[in-house]
């Protein structure tokens, strides 16, 4: 049993989660939206990412901590007696993509909530009261991040509107189903002097981490991304009896596309940039007809802001040649546009200190995924602590990080926050 402890180094007092909590927290919450194939199901506003965010109500209040969902969704939980000091948020994310793991996001959310049970056992009077948050939707299921766009104040009633999931189901929709009020999420926004700052601790979700063997990860910057929904749309034909060069054949207009996208990365993105088709939809989708339309995802990342805009632009033009040479129209929605963004250098700096007192073997990195950290920056200052991916593997009931690393990389951040929240981060 790794006790919870606390014991003075040269420099000051350390702390240690009580490991074996935090470990039954994950088993137990993983078990919510798990299927027959193993992989997890607790996509935005599903049944079981609102029994998800129900469990986790019921384990803040078991700690003796209040806890509340605003009307984004979003899971709070508070000390009573936090006061009217601005707080220092820490969580992640409860939602999955389809056929998950047990780690993605989940694990934010149980290590800051350890983080804020050991607080309360220590008797810990800081000077900048925690708070726990797990966000709504932030894998994107109608759009992304919306939980956290909804707490900055970036949602807009069309925003809310318009979403709608890859399948065509409308947010608002789901969202009645859960008993809530979708425009209700406007008034989720929170007054910025209310926050201190936000550390978000996840999986890394790549290979560099497991790679060189470092037990955690010091992100010093997230990438930016666009997402789209692109249509292309050509006419539906008999398969037997059209001529291939009467065609307007929409599945070969999204095969050149494919096949286009690392020729226009090399010409247009840098080395970190990144382009995925992650979901087609081709109609009417049977064997024997032409197909007349095509509906495809494209998510596109890099670190630079510029970058990304060159990117986009290349892939119109792509697009527009592409239809004129084979008679197809092309449309697309944006789903989701993301801005690159910095953490906050003297909350870098204080957990890479904190990570060396804990003798933690860590490196600097950025973020090649997307978090909710990315949008809480525009209104807090952020830190981010990542803890390995197993074979960088993750989206996929494969993610998985050792115990030990797990261990090390909560104790960070209990120890980061400690430091923070005591006074030691004075955003300049
Ligand atoms: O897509 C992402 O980067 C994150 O997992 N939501
Ligand atoms: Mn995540
Ligand atoms: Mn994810």
């Amino acid at each position: 049993m790794t006790q919870a402890t606390s014991k003075k180094s040269s420099q000051r007092e350390t702390y240690s989660v009580d490991f074996e909590r935090l470990q039954s927290d994950i088993e137990a919450l993983s078990k919510i939206g798990r299927e027959a194939d193993g992989g997890i199901y607790r996509m935005a506003f599903t049944d079981a990412d609102m029994e998800a965010r129900r469990w986790l109500m019921d384990r803040l209040r078991e700690a003796g901590l209040q806890a509340r969902m605003d009307e984004a969704a979003n899971v709070l939980g508070c000390f009573a007696d936090a006061g009217q000091a601005p707080a220092v948020l820490t969580g992640s994310h409860l939602d999955t993509v389809p056929n998950a793991g047990s780690l993605d996001g989940a694990l934010g959310v149980l290590v800051s909530l350890e983080c804020m049970r050991r607080v309360k056992e220590e008797g810990l009077k800081l000077k900048y009261p925690l708070e726990l948050v797990a966000f709504s939707d932030e894998e994107g299921r109608f759009g992304g991040l919306f939980g956290s766009s909804a707490l900055c104040g970036e949602l807009t009633p069309e925003r809310i509107e318009a979403a709608r999931d890859l399948d065509g189901v409308a947010l608002t929709e789901v969202m009645h189903r859960q008993g809530l009020e979708p425009r209700a999420a406007l008034l989720a926004r929170r007054n910025p002097d209310s926050l201190h700052c936000y550390l978000e601790l996840h999986i890394e979700q790549g290979p560099v981490l497991d790679a060189e063997g470092s037990t955690v990860g010091v992100v010093d910057e997230i990438v930016g991304l666009f997402k789209w929904s692109v249509r292309l749309i050509g006419q539906p034909d008999h398969a037997g009896t059209t001529p291939m060069d009467m065609r307007r054949d929409a599945f070969n207009g999204l095969a050149e596309f494919a096949h286009e996208v690392r020729r226009v990365l090399d010409e247009n993105g840098s080395d970190d940039s990144v382009a995925t088709i992650g979901k087609v939809d081709l109609t009417p989708g049977t064997a024997n007809t032409v197909p007349g339309g095509v509906e495809f995802s494209l998510d596109v990342r890099d670190p630079d802001a510029q970058v990304l805009e060159d990117l986009a632009g290349a892939f119109r033009r792509v697009l527009s040649a592409l239809g004129r040479r084979r008679d197809l129209m092309f449309e697309f929605d944006v789903l989701s546009q993301v801005a690159p963004m910095d953490c906050n250098k003297r909350l870098v700096e204080i957990i890479s200190e904190t990570a060396d007192e804990l003798d933690l073997r860590s490196r600097h990195m950025p973020s090649g995924a997307a978090h909710d950290a990315q949008i809480m920056a525009k209104m807090t200052p952020v830190g981010m602590i990542f803890v390995p991916s197993k074979d960088g593997r993750s989206h996929s009931p494969a993610e998985w990080t050792h115990w030990e690393d797990i261990e090390s990389g909560a104790n960070l951040m209990l120890n980061s926050l400690i430091r923070i929240a005591g006074g030691e981060f004075e955003d300049a």
